[in-house]
Protein backbone atom coordinates (compact mmCIF):
# COMPACT_ATOMS: atom_id res chain seq x y z
CA UNK A 1 0.00 0.00 0.00
CA UNK A 2 1.40 3.68 -0.26
CA UNK A 3 0.76 4.90 2.37
CA UNK A 4 0.70 8.85 4.01
CA UNK A 5 1.69 9.28 7.74
CA UNK A 6 0.98 12.83 8.81
CA UNK A 7 2.90 13.42 12.01
CA UNK A 8 5.62 10.61 11.35
CA UNK A 9 8.47 12.25 13.05
CA UNK A 10 6.23 11.89 16.41
CA UNK A 11 6.48 9.44 19.09
CA UNK A 12 3.66 7.28 18.42
CA UNK A 13 4.31 8.57 14.20
CA UNK A 14 7.60 7.28 13.82
CA UNK A 15 7.73 3.64 14.44
CA UNK A 16 4.80 3.23 12.89
CA UNK A 17 6.22 4.58 10.00
CA UNK A 18 9.22 2.11 10.20
CA UNK A 19 6.82 -0.56 10.82
CA UNK A 20 4.78 0.17 7.66
CA UNK A 21 7.87 0.51 5.80
CA UNK A 22 9.50 -2.89 6.78
CA UNK A 23 6.19 -4.61 5.98
CA UNK A 24 6.64 -3.41 2.30
CA UNK A 25 4.32 -0.29 2.26
CA UNK A 26 5.76 2.60 0.01
CA UNK A 27 5.78 5.00 3.62
CA UNK A 28 6.10 9.47 3.00
CA UNK A 29 5.91 11.02 6.17
CA UNK A 30 4.58 14.40 6.29
CA UNK A 31 5.21 16.70 9.29
CA UNK A 32 6.23 20.27 10.20
CA UNK A 33 8.38 19.06 12.89
CA UNK A 34 6.32 21.37 15.61
CA UNK A 35 7.15 18.99 18.33
CA UNK A 36 10.82 19.25 18.02
CA UNK A 37 10.33 23.18 18.39
CA UNK A 38 8.26 22.82 21.45
CA UNK A 39 10.72 21.52 22.93
CA UNK A 40 12.68 23.98 22.39
CA UNK A 41 10.40 26.54 23.60
CA UNK A 42 9.70 24.40 26.77
CA UNK A 43 13.56 23.78 26.84
CA UNK A 44 13.52 20.49 27.09
CA UNK A 45 14.67 17.49 25.05
CA UNK A 46 13.56 13.59 24.36
CA UNK A 47 15.67 11.38 27.17
CA UNK A 48 16.78 9.41 24.08
CA UNK A 49 19.24 11.18 21.84
CA UNK A 50 16.69 11.80 18.31
CA UNK A 51 18.63 12.63 15.73
CA UNK A 52 17.45 14.99 12.86
CA UNK A 53 14.59 13.60 10.19
CA UNK A 54 16.74 13.43 7.63
CA UNK A 55 19.35 11.05 9.22
CA UNK A 56 16.66 9.23 10.54
CA UNK A 57 15.65 8.69 7.10
CA UNK A 58 19.38 8.00 6.15
CA UNK A 59 19.89 5.49 8.75
CA UNK A 60 16.85 3.61 7.69
CA UNK A 61 17.85 3.35 4.38
CA UNK A 62 21.47 2.36 5.13
CA UNK A 63 19.83 -0.25 7.76
CA UNK A 64 17.24 -1.66 5.52
CA UNK A 65 17.82 -0.82 1.85
CA UNK A 66 13.97 0.91 1.86
CA UNK A 67 13.39 4.46 1.18
CA UNK A 68 10.34 6.68 3.33
CA UNK A 69 9.82 9.63 1.88
CA UNK A 70 9.35 13.21 3.91
CA UNK A 71 7.83 16.47 3.23
CA UNK A 72 7.45 19.00 5.49
CA UNK A 73 4.10 20.85 5.82
CA UNK A 74 1.71 22.47 8.56
CA UNK A 75 -1.05 20.65 7.88
CA UNK A 76 -3.23 23.33 9.92
CA UNK A 77 -2.16 26.19 7.61
CA UNK A 78 -0.65 24.75 4.20
CA UNK A 79 -3.88 23.69 2.52
CA UNK A 80 -2.96 23.52 -0.88
CA UNK A 81 0.42 22.29 -0.65
CA UNK A 82 -1.09 19.71 1.17
CA UNK A 83 -3.69 19.08 -1.72
CA UNK A 84 -1.02 19.04 -4.22
CA UNK A 85 1.09 16.23 -2.15
CA UNK A 86 -2.38 14.10 -2.22
CA UNK A 87 -2.63 14.63 -5.92
CA UNK A 88 1.23 13.37 -6.40
CA UNK A 89 1.43 10.89 -4.31
CA UNK A 90 -2.71 9.36 -4.62
CA UNK A 91 -2.23 7.26 -1.30
CA UNK A 92 -3.61 4.53 -0.61
CA UNK A 93 -4.33 4.67 3.48
CA UNK A 94 -3.39 7.82 5.50
CA UNK A 95 -2.13 7.84 8.95
CA UNK A 96 -3.37 11.23 10.21
CA UNK A 97 -1.31 11.49 13.99
CA UNK A 98 -0.34 15.42 13.49
CA UNK A 99 -2.50 17.12 16.57
CA UNK A 100 -0.71 18.63 19.24
CA UNK A 101 -1.01 15.53 21.91
CA UNK A 102 -0.67 16.66 25.17
CA UNK A 103 -3.24 17.67 27.74
CA UNK A 104 -1.20 19.80 30.14
CA UNK A 105 0.68 21.99 27.63
CA UNK A 106 -2.91 22.61 25.72
CA UNK A 107 -3.65 23.78 29.51
CA UNK A 108 -0.36 25.86 29.97
CA UNK A 109 -2.01 29.01 28.72
CA UNK A 110 -4.17 30.85 26.82
CA UNK A 111 -1.65 30.78 23.57
CA UNK A 112 -1.46 26.77 23.94
CA UNK A 113 -5.38 26.58 24.45
CA UNK A 114 -5.84 28.58 21.12
CA UNK A 115 -2.95 26.55 19.72
CA UNK A 116 -3.76 23.21 20.13
CA UNK A 117 -7.69 24.24 19.09
CA UNK A 118 -6.22 25.55 15.96
CA UNK A 119 -3.90 23.38 14.86
CA UNK A 120 -5.58 20.28 15.28
CA UNK A 121 -9.36 20.98 14.30
CA UNK A 122 -7.72 22.80 11.51
CA UNK A 123 -5.48 20.07 10.89
CA UNK A 124 -7.99 16.95 10.60
CA UNK A 125 -10.65 19.34 8.52
CA UNK A 126 -8.09 20.37 6.12
CA UNK A 127 -6.90 16.85 5.49
CA UNK A 128 -10.76 15.72 5.12
CA UNK A 129 -11.74 18.22 2.37
CA UNK A 130 -8.75 17.72 0.80
CA UNK A 131 -9.63 13.97 0.27
CA UNK A 132 -12.47 15.05 -1.11
CA UNK A 133 -11.26 17.96 -3.46
CA UNK A 134 -8.71 15.87 -4.87
CA UNK A 135 -11.00 13.06 -5.05
CA UNK A 136 -8.22 10.76 -3.69
CA UNK A 137 -9.45 7.43 -2.77
CA UNK A 138 -7.74 6.51 0.70
CA UNK A 139 -8.45 5.00 3.73
CA UNK A 140 -7.99 7.13 6.74
CA UNK A 141 -7.15 6.20 10.11
CA UNK A 142 -6.77 9.11 12.73
CA UNK A 143 -5.20 8.60 16.29
CA UNK A 144 -8.04 9.89 19.06
CA UNK A 145 -8.36 9.09 22.35
CA UNK A 146 -9.64 7.39 25.14
CA UNK A 147 -10.27 10.32 26.76
CA UNK A 148 -13.38 11.74 24.43
CA UNK A 149 -15.53 8.86 26.51
CA UNK A 150 -14.56 11.12 29.57
CA UNK A 151 -13.64 9.04 32.90
CA UNK A 152 -16.47 7.77 35.39
CA UNK A 153 -19.20 8.52 33.13
CA UNK A 154 -20.54 4.90 33.04
CA UNK A 155 -19.22 3.26 36.06
CA UNK A 156 -18.48 0.14 35.73
CA UNK A 157 -20.34 -0.72 32.71
CA UNK A 158 -17.90 -1.26 29.97
CA UNK A 159 -17.23 1.50 27.43
CA UNK A 160 -18.09 0.73 24.17
CA UNK A 161 -16.11 1.47 20.81
CA UNK A 162 -17.57 4.54 19.91
CA UNK A 163 -21.49 3.85 19.50
CA UNK A 164 -23.65 3.39 22.62
CA UNK A 165 -27.35 2.15 21.81
CA UNK A 166 -29.81 4.11 23.71
CA UNK A 167 -33.97 4.33 24.07
CA UNK A 168 -35.43 7.61 22.92
CA UNK A 169 -38.95 7.72 24.53
CA UNK A 170 -42.13 8.78 22.53
CA UNK A 171 -45.68 8.63 22.73
CA UNK A 172 -45.54 5.59 20.86
CA UNK A 173 -43.23 3.83 22.62
CA UNK A 174 -39.48 3.52 22.72
CA UNK A 175 -37.30 4.28 19.67
CA UNK A 176 -33.93 2.53 19.85
CA UNK A 177 -31.44 4.51 18.07
CA UNK A 178 -27.49 4.43 18.30
CA UNK A 179 -25.65 7.22 19.10
CA UNK A 180 -21.82 8.79 19.24
CA UNK A 181 -21.01 7.78 22.63
CA UNK A 182 -21.31 11.24 24.66
CA UNK A 183 -18.16 13.24 24.64
CA UNK A 184 -17.02 14.29 27.97
CA UNK A 185 -13.14 15.87 27.60
CA UNK A 186 -11.16 16.67 30.17
CA UNK A 187 -8.69 18.91 28.94
CA UNK A 188 -8.67 21.35 25.85
CA UNK A 189 -6.46 18.72 23.78
CA UNK A 190 -9.02 15.95 24.41
CA UNK A 191 -11.95 18.59 23.75
CA UNK A 192 -10.28 18.90 20.03
CA UNK A 193 -10.55 14.84 19.61
CA UNK A 194 -14.16 14.81 20.35
CA UNK A 195 -14.84 17.59 18.01
CA UNK A 196 -13.11 15.53 15.22
CA UNK A 197 -15.35 13.02 15.85
CA UNK A 198 -18.14 15.36 14.53
CA UNK A 199 -15.59 15.92 11.51
CA UNK A 200 -15.54 12.34 10.79
CA UNK A 201 -19.25 11.76 11.33
CA UNK A 202 -20.17 14.35 8.59
CA UNK A 203 -17.72 13.81 6.04
CA UNK A 204 -18.39 10.22 6.20
CA UNK A 205 -22.00 10.75 5.60
CA UNK A 206 -21.84 13.23 3.03
CA UNK A 207 -18.82 12.25 1.32
CA UNK A 208 -18.84 8.47 1.73
CA UNK A 209 -15.20 9.27 3.32
CA UNK A 210 -13.61 5.30 4.79
CA UNK A 211 -12.24 7.06 8.07
CA UNK A 212 -11.12 4.86 11.15
CA UNK A 213 -10.98 6.62 14.62
CA UNK A 214 -8.89 4.78 16.86
CA UNK A 215 -9.59 5.72 20.77
CA UNK A 216 -6.12 5.15 22.06
CA UNK A 217 -5.45 4.37 25.44
CA UNK A 218 -1.47 6.15 26.97
CA UNK A 219 1.02 5.03 25.19
CA UNK A 220 4.08 3.36 27.04
CA UNK A 221 7.49 2.21 26.18
CA UNK A 222 9.76 3.24 23.97
CA UNK A 223 11.50 0.78 21.28
CA UNK A 224 10.54 -1.47 18.73
CA UNK A 225 11.62 -4.02 16.56
CA UNK A 226 12.56 -1.49 14.00
CA UNK A 227 13.82 1.37 16.02
CA UNK A 228 16.28 -0.82 18.11
CA UNK A 229 17.77 -1.72 14.66
CA UNK A 230 20.53 1.60 15.06
CA UNK A 231 20.98 4.07 17.62
CA UNK A 232 20.07 6.82 15.00
CA UNK A 233 16.81 5.00 14.60
CA UNK A 234 15.64 5.51 18.48
CA UNK A 235 12.05 6.60 19.00
CA UNK A 236 11.63 9.57 21.64
CA UNK A 237 10.93 9.00 25.48
CA UNK A 238 9.29 12.26 26.95
CA UNK A 239 9.86 12.88 30.93
CA UNK A 240 8.94 16.27 31.28
CA UNK A 241 5.98 17.68 33.50
CA UNK A 242 3.63 18.58 30.18
CA UNK A 243 4.66 15.94 27.49
CA UNK A 244 5.76 13.21 29.43
CA UNK A 245 2.96 10.47 30.00
CA UNK A 246 2.61 8.38 33.70
CA UNK A 247 3.76 5.67 32.89
CA UNK A 248 7.13 6.55 31.07
CA UNK A 249 7.78 9.17 33.82
CA UNK A 250 7.54 6.49 36.67
CA UNK A 251 10.07 4.75 34.86
CA UNK A 252 12.09 7.64 34.30
CA UNK A 253 12.04 9.03 37.49
CA UNK A 254 12.86 5.30 38.85
CA UNK A 255 16.06 4.80 37.14
CA UNK A 256 17.19 8.13 38.47
CA UNK A 257 16.07 8.23 41.82
CA UNK A 258 13.63 10.67 41.95
CA UNK A 259 9.92 10.08 43.86
CA UNK A 260 7.14 8.89 41.73
CA UNK A 261 4.99 11.59 41.18
CA UNK A 262 1.50 10.72 41.58
CA UNK A 263 -0.88 12.94 41.21
CA UNK A 264 -3.68 13.41 44.34
CA UNK A 265 -4.50 9.84 45.94
CA UNK A 266 -3.51 7.99 42.09
CA UNK A 267 -6.96 7.02 41.96
CA UNK A 268 -7.30 7.73 38.44
CA UNK A 269 -7.89 4.42 36.48
CA UNK A 270 -6.62 4.72 32.77
CA UNK A 271 -5.85 2.71 29.80
CA UNK A 272 -2.97 1.74 28.33
CA UNK A 273 -1.04 0.04 24.95
CA UNK A 274 2.73 -0.41 24.66
CA UNK A 275 3.98 1.62 21.52
CA UNK A 276 4.48 -1.79 20.11
CA UNK A 277 1.12 -2.50 19.97
CA UNK A 278 -0.06 0.74 18.52
CA UNK A 279 2.06 0.04 15.68
CA UNK A 280 0.45 -3.26 14.74
CA UNK A 281 -2.90 -1.70 15.78
CA UNK A 282 -2.31 1.15 12.87
CA UNK A 283 -1.45 -1.49 10.22
CA UNK A 284 -4.44 -3.68 10.92
CA UNK A 285 -6.92 -0.53 10.82
CA UNK A 286 -5.92 0.29 7.23
CA UNK A 287 -5.99 -3.22 6.00
CA UNK A 288 -9.36 -3.50 7.31
CA UNK A 289 -11.31 -0.38 6.58
CA UNK A 290 -15.15 0.69 6.91
CA UNK A 291 -17.06 0.56 3.43
CA UNK A 292 -17.79 3.65 1.81
CA UNK A 293 -21.21 4.98 3.17
CA UNK A 294 -20.40 3.66 6.61
CA UNK A 295 -20.39 5.58 9.67
CA UNK A 296 -17.01 6.08 11.09
CA UNK A 297 -15.38 3.06 12.10
CA UNK A 298 -14.46 3.37 16.39
CA UNK A 299 -11.83 0.96 18.07
CA UNK A 300 -10.74 0.98 21.43
CA UNK A 301 -6.97 0.89 21.05
CA UNK A 302 -6.10 -0.24 24.96
CA UNK A 303 -4.89 -3.54 25.95
CA UNK A 304 -5.26 -3.09 29.60
CA UNK A 305 -6.38 -0.71 32.09
CA UNK A 306 -4.43 0.12 35.43
CA UNK A 307 -5.07 2.49 38.67
CA UNK A 308 -2.05 5.33 38.63
CA UNK A 309 -1.40 4.60 42.14
CA UNK A 310 -0.80 0.52 41.64
CA UNK A 311 1.52 1.63 38.75
CA UNK A 312 3.20 3.77 41.31
CA UNK A 313 3.19 0.46 43.52
CA UNK A 314 5.01 -1.58 40.81
CA UNK A 315 7.97 0.39 39.96
CA UNK A 316 8.19 0.97 43.41
CA UNK A 317 8.36 -2.90 44.41
CA UNK A 318 10.85 -3.80 41.12
CA UNK A 319 12.75 -0.66 41.91
CA UNK A 320 12.61 0.66 45.58
CA UNK A 321 11.21 4.08 44.39
CA UNK A 322 9.83 5.67 46.93
CA UNK A 323 6.50 7.65 46.13
CA UNK A 324 4.96 11.08 46.41
CA UNK A 325 2.35 12.25 46.13
CA UNK A 326 1.62 15.25 44.77
CA UNK A 327 -0.86 17.84 44.65
CA UNK A 328 -3.13 17.31 41.28
CA UNK A 329 -2.44 20.22 38.96
CA UNK A 330 -5.58 18.81 36.88
CA UNK A 331 -9.23 19.16 37.12
CA UNK A 332 -10.27 15.34 37.46
CA UNK A 333 -12.20 12.91 39.89
CA UNK A 334 -9.89 11.52 42.54
CA UNK A 335 -10.70 7.96 41.66
CA UNK A 336 -12.76 6.59 38.83
CA UNK A 337 -13.87 2.72 37.21
CA UNK A 338 -12.96 2.07 34.02
CA UNK A 339 -14.06 -1.13 31.81
CA UNK A 340 -13.23 -1.35 28.17
CA UNK A 341 -14.67 -3.11 25.33
CA UNK A 342 -11.36 -3.56 22.94
CA UNK A 343 -13.05 -6.68 20.98
CA UNK A 344 -12.63 -5.29 17.46
CA UNK A 345 -9.00 -5.36 17.87
CA UNK A 346 -8.59 -9.13 19.31
CA UNK A 347 -10.76 -10.48 16.53
CA UNK A 348 -8.40 -9.04 13.84
CA UNK A 349 -5.25 -10.71 15.17
CA UNK A 350 -3.79 -8.08 17.81
CA UNK A 351 -1.70 -10.41 20.84
CA UNK A 352 -1.65 -7.66 23.75
CA UNK A 353 2.47 -6.92 25.38
CA UNK A 354 1.58 -6.86 28.93
CA UNK A 355 3.24 -5.04 31.68
CA UNK A 356 4.40 -7.56 33.35
CA UNK A 357 6.27 -8.58 30.20
CA UNK A 358 7.86 -5.13 28.79
CA UNK A 359 8.50 -3.15 32.33
CA UNK A 360 11.91 -4.01 34.16
CA UNK A 361 13.57 -4.08 30.10
CA UNK A 362 12.34 -0.65 29.77
CA UNK A 363 13.53 0.79 33.02
CA UNK A 364 16.98 -1.11 32.61
CA UNK A 365 17.38 -0.15 28.27
CA UNK A 366 16.16 2.97 28.34
CA UNK A 367 15.57 4.75 31.28
CA UNK A 368 18.94 3.72 33.13
CA UNK A 369 20.93 4.16 29.90
CA UNK A 370 20.18 7.61 29.30
CA UNK A 371 19.48 9.34 32.36
CA UNK A 372 22.49 10.87 32.47
CA UNK A 373 20.41 13.49 29.86
CA UNK A 374 17.33 14.26 32.28
CA UNK A 375 16.97 17.14 33.37
CA UNK A 376 15.31 17.15 36.87
CA UNK A 377 13.88 20.99 36.77
CA UNK A 378 11.75 19.65 34.11
CA UNK A 379 10.11 16.51 35.62
CA UNK A 380 7.23 18.56 37.74
CA UNK A 381 4.17 19.00 36.11
CA UNK A 382 3.41 22.86 36.77
CA UNK A 383 0.62 23.47 33.89
CA UNK A 384 -2.62 23.89 36.09
CA UNK A 385 -6.21 23.21 34.51
CA UNK A 386 -7.03 26.55 36.63
CA UNK A 387 -5.83 29.71 37.57
CA UNK A 388 -4.79 29.85 41.29
CA UNK A 389 -4.63 26.12 41.53
CA UNK A 390 -1.62 24.64 44.01
CA UNK A 391 1.64 23.14 42.50
CA UNK A 392 4.13 21.33 43.61
CA UNK A 393 6.89 24.02 43.68
CA UNK A 394 8.03 23.22 47.40
CA UNK A 395 8.99 19.46 46.33
CA UNK A 396 10.44 20.91 42.85
CA UNK A 397 12.71 23.48 44.97
CA UNK A 398 13.95 20.62 47.33
CA UNK A 399 14.49 18.53 44.30
CA UNK A 400 16.47 21.25 42.38
CA UNK A 401 20.28 20.54 41.72
CA UNK A 402 22.16 23.47 44.23
CA UNK A 403 24.64 25.55 42.86
CA UNK A 404 27.79 25.70 44.36
P1 LIG B 1 3.86 13.64 19.04
O1 LIG B 1 3.66 15.05 19.45
O2 LIG B 1 5.10 12.94 19.43
O3 LIG B 1 3.73 13.53 17.43
C1 LIG B 1 2.85 14.32 16.68
C2 LIG B 1 3.57 14.71 15.40
O4 LIG B 1 2.70 15.52 14.60
C3 LIG B 1 4.83 15.56 15.68
O5 LIG B 1 5.94 15.04 14.98
C4 LIG B 1 4.43 16.96 15.21
O6 LIG B 1 5.55 17.69 14.71
C5 LIG B 1 3.39 16.65 14.12
N1 LIG B 1 2.41 17.72 13.92
C6 LIG B 1 1.64 18.32 14.87
N2 LIG B 1 0.88 19.28 14.27
C7 LIG B 1 1.17 19.26 12.95
C8 LIG B 1 0.74 20.01 11.83
N3 LIG B 1 -0.14 21.01 11.97
N4 LIG B 1 1.25 19.73 10.61
C9 LIG B 1 2.16 18.73 10.45
N5 LIG B 1 2.63 18.00 11.48
C10 LIG B 1 2.14 18.26 12.72
O7 LIG B 1 2.56 12.84 19.53
P2 LIG B 1 2.36 11.26 19.64
O8 LIG B 1 2.52 10.87 21.05
O9 LIG B 1 3.11 10.58 18.59
O10 LIG B 1 0.80 11.17 19.31
C11 LIG B 1 0.38 10.99 17.96
C12 LIG B 1 -1.15 11.01 17.92
O11 LIG B 1 -1.64 9.94 18.74
C13 LIG B 1 -1.75 12.29 18.47
O12 LIG B 1 -2.82 12.69 17.66
C14 LIG B 1 -2.24 11.90 19.85
O13 LIG B 1 -3.36 12.66 20.20
C15 LIG B 1 -2.57 10.44 19.69
N6 LIG B 1 -2.41 9.69 20.95
C16 LIG B 1 -1.20 9.65 21.59
C17 LIG B 1 -1.09 8.94 22.80
C18 LIG B 1 0.21 8.88 23.58
O14 LIG B 1 0.20 8.34 24.70
N7 LIG B 1 1.32 9.39 23.06
C19 LIG B 1 -2.20 8.28 23.30
C20 LIG B 1 -3.42 8.35 22.63
C21 LIG B 1 -3.52 9.06 21.44
N1 LIG C 1 -0.43 11.51 36.35
C1 LIG C 1 0.18 11.35 37.59
N2 LIG C 1 1.50 11.66 37.68
C2 LIG C 1 2.24 12.09 36.63
C3 LIG C 1 1.62 12.24 35.37
C4 LIG C 1 0.27 11.94 35.27
O1 LIG C 1 -0.43 10.95 38.57
O2 LIG C 1 3.44 12.34 36.80
C5 LIG C 1 -1.85 11.18 36.21
C6 LIG C 1 -2.69 12.31 35.62
O3 LIG C 1 -3.13 13.20 36.63
C7 LIG C 1 -3.80 11.52 34.95
C8 LIG C 1 -3.13 10.23 34.50
O4 LIG C 1 -1.93 10.11 35.27
O5 LIG C 1 -4.78 11.17 35.87
C9 LIG C 1 -2.78 10.16 33.03
O6 LIG C 1 -1.99 11.29 32.67
P1 LIG C 1 -1.06 11.23 31.38
O7 LIG C 1 -0.32 12.52 31.27
O8 LIG C 1 -0.27 9.97 31.37
O9 LIG C 1 -2.12 11.06 30.18
P2 LIG C 1 -3.12 12.09 29.48
O10 LIG C 1 -2.96 13.47 29.95
O11 LIG C 1 -4.48 11.51 29.58
O12 LIG C 1 -2.68 12.07 27.95
C10 LIG C 1 -2.02 10.97 27.33
C11 LIG C 1 -1.47 11.46 25.99
C12 LIG C 1 -2.64 11.86 25.09
C13 LIG C 1 -3.60 10.70 24.97
C14 LIG C 1 -4.07 10.21 26.34
C15 LIG C 1 -4.85 8.93 26.23
O13 LIG C 1 -0.59 12.57 26.19
O14 LIG C 1 -2.13 12.20 23.80
O15 LIG C 1 -4.72 11.09 24.22
O16 LIG C 1 -2.91 9.89 27.13
S1 LIG C 1 -6.13 8.84 27.44
O17 LIG C 1 -5.55 9.17 28.74
O18 LIG C 1 -6.59 7.48 27.42
O19 LIG C 1 -7.11 9.81 27.08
Amino acid sequence: MRVLVLGGDGFCGWPTSLYLSDRGHDVTILDNLSRRKIDVDLEVDSLTPIVPIGERLRAWREVSGREIGFVSVDLATEYDRLAAILRELRPDAIVHFAEQRAAPYSMRSEKTKRYTVDNNVRATHNLLTAIVDTGVDAAIAHLGTMGVYGYGWSGTAPIPEGYLTVKVPTPDGDLEREILHPANPGSVYHMTKTLDQLLFAFYAKNDGLRITDLHQGIVWGTQTDQTVKDERLINRFDYDGDYGTVLNRFLMQAAIGHPLTVHGTGGQTRAFIHIRDTVRCIEIAISNPPRPGSKPMVLNQITETHRVLDLAKLISDITGAEIAYLPNPRVEAEENELVVRNDQFLALGLEPTTLSEGLLGEVKDIAARYAHRADLRKIIARSVWKRGMQTSDDLLTSLQPTED
